[in-house]
């Protein structure tokens, strides 16, 4: 992995991969890509960017052309919530995008990275500790456009031969970029309004428990996924991955560590709640442990502290 192509570079996930890869890669040989303009002083602005469109083929060859990536690091999605209001849209977006990516991996004989979810599973998938290989039938459209992703992922593996590796990402907890139109969402909207307003009302219920991650974990893992030796990825399409099991409560009583006074209420919302509800509770790592070394090291309590920290910081930047 040397040179490097990214879609989705302005999303939750793509705008910190970039930001790491540039510096582990060098600036020059990683190509962010996105479907709008980057923000003039943004770090996303500082190296190669191209606007590009994933269910635009045509540009999407173009742009491999020119810059002759080695890797191709597909991120470009709507999330579940977002995908939920508009299935047939998310099928267009996420699989006619997923489509052209991996066709332009196979034409250009392209390692291939695309993170699949814990959307990827469903209510009758074991709900706790949820193994590696088990059932799948997702219930909304993102979750099946995620097992259709990670099978069609395989299948080009199989039968192509292309390098493609992925993870199932449990929600992805960031100050960086605010996530927009995901379940897991809760709990990052739950630490800026705990610094900005000392108050937050969770569209997720109490004790609905599902995996989470920090983000840089999440940068970390695939790094780490793409480096490893090939060899050795038995379920390389997806890996399960996540770093703590929570609820609302608990992330209310680890920013009372430090904010005693925040006050956590709830104001359900009976479409994220009913997609969270379909999601396992807790799930088994212990193959991406095994086949390439995944080890998180944020668990609740040291990732609340960066996030209060860091918040705490931007505020004081704006004021
Ligand atoms: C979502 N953050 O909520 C995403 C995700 C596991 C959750 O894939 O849609």
């Amino acid at each position: 992995m040397k040179k490097i192509m990214i879609t989705g570079a302005l999303g939750q996930i793509g705008t910190e991969l970039v930001v790491k890869c540039r510096a582990l890669y060098g600036n020059d040989n990683v190509l962010a890509t996105d479907i709008r303009e980057p923000e003039a002083d943004s770090a996303i602005a500082n190296g190669p960017f191209e606007i590009l469109d994933v269910t635009d083929k045509t540009r999407m060859y173009e742009l491999v052309e020119s810059f002759k990536p080695d890797t191709f690091m597909h991120m470009a999605a709507l999330l579940s919530a977002t995908a939920e209001k508009n299935p047939l849209f998310a099928w267009d977006l996420n699989m006619g995008g997923l489509m052209n990516a991996l066709e332009a991996a196979r034409e250009f004989n392209l390692q291939f990275f695309t993170p699949s979810s814990i959307g990827a599973f469903g209510p009758s998938t074991p709900k706790v500790n949820t193994p590696q290989v088990t059932i799948q039938r997702p219930t909304s459209m993102y979750g099946v456009n995620k097992v259709a992703g990670e099978l069609l992922c395989q299948y080009y593996f199989e039968k192509f031969n292309v390098d493609t590796r992925s993870v199932r990402f449990p929600g992805l907890i960031s100050h960086i970029k605010e996530p927009g139109g995901g379940t897991t969402d809760y709990a990052v909207d739950i630490y800026f309004k705990a610094v900005r307003e000392g108050r937050y009302a969770s569209f997720i219920d109490k004790n609905t428990f599902m995996d989470m991650k920090y983000m840089e974990d999440a940068i970390d893992a695939i790094i780490q996924l793409m480096e490893a030796d090939g060899v050795k990825l038995i379920n390389r399409n997806a890996y399960n991955l996540s770093a703590m099991s929570i609820e609302p409560e608990m992330v209310k009583e680890a920013i009372q560590e430090y904010y005693p006074e925040f006050e956590l209420d709830y104001e359900v919302d009976s479409v994220r709640q009913a997609i969270a509800d379909s999601w396992p509770n807790s799930i088994d790592v212990s193959c991406a442990r095994a086949e390439w070394g995944f080890n998180p090291q944020y668990d609740l309590n040291k990732m609340t502290k960066v996030m209060l920290e860091a918040i705490e910081d931007k505020e004081k930047v704006q004021s």
